[in-house]
């Protein structure tokens, strides 16, 4: 519920100028473990992990990508960008077996963090459907 009203409070706040955590971690301001990192794209060790491997993947630039729902025209290259550096990094984990990409979108996405991002999740048999 906490969590709940937390994100349901930055959905309403959020915006295309409200810097997050993330930006924190693109200017290395915060530590994170990162996996891969080139011009467009960076990805690091997600700080709950919801298994054996995950990792949270984020465009650099957030360019008004709060979350997936803001997306327009101009974002499909960076989109398709993302996803392909997604299955990079699945290579890179050797996740052979299989993984999961996963997007949250807004409150009943349960988003926490207001700059767009992919978690890649693998290392176990993951369960579906999602809660
Ligand atoms: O996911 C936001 C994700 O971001 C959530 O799984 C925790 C992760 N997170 C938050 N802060 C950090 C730091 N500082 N390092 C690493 N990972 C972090 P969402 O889809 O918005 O719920």
């Amino acid at each position: 519920p906490d969590e709940e009203r937390a994100a349901a409070i930055a959905a309403v706040t959020a915006d295309s100028s409200t810097p997050t955590i993330f930006d924190k971690i693109i200017s290395k301001e915060l530590p994170s473990t990162v996996v891969y990192e080139d011009d467009k794209a960076l990805a690091f060790r997600d700080i709950n992990p919801q298994a054996p491997v995950h990792i949270v993947l984020i465009p650099k630039n957030r360019d008004g990508l709060t979350q997936l729902a803001k997306a327009d025209e101009r974002h499909k290259d960076i989109l398709g960008h993302l996803l392909y550096v997604a299955k990079v990094v699945a290579d890179q984990e050797e996740l052979a077996d299989g993984f999961r990409v996963v997007i949250n979108d807004g409150p009943n996405g349960c988003q926490s963090v207001y700059h767009l991002h992919l978690h890649i999740l693998g290392g176990r048999k993951l369960k579906w459907p999602p809660g």
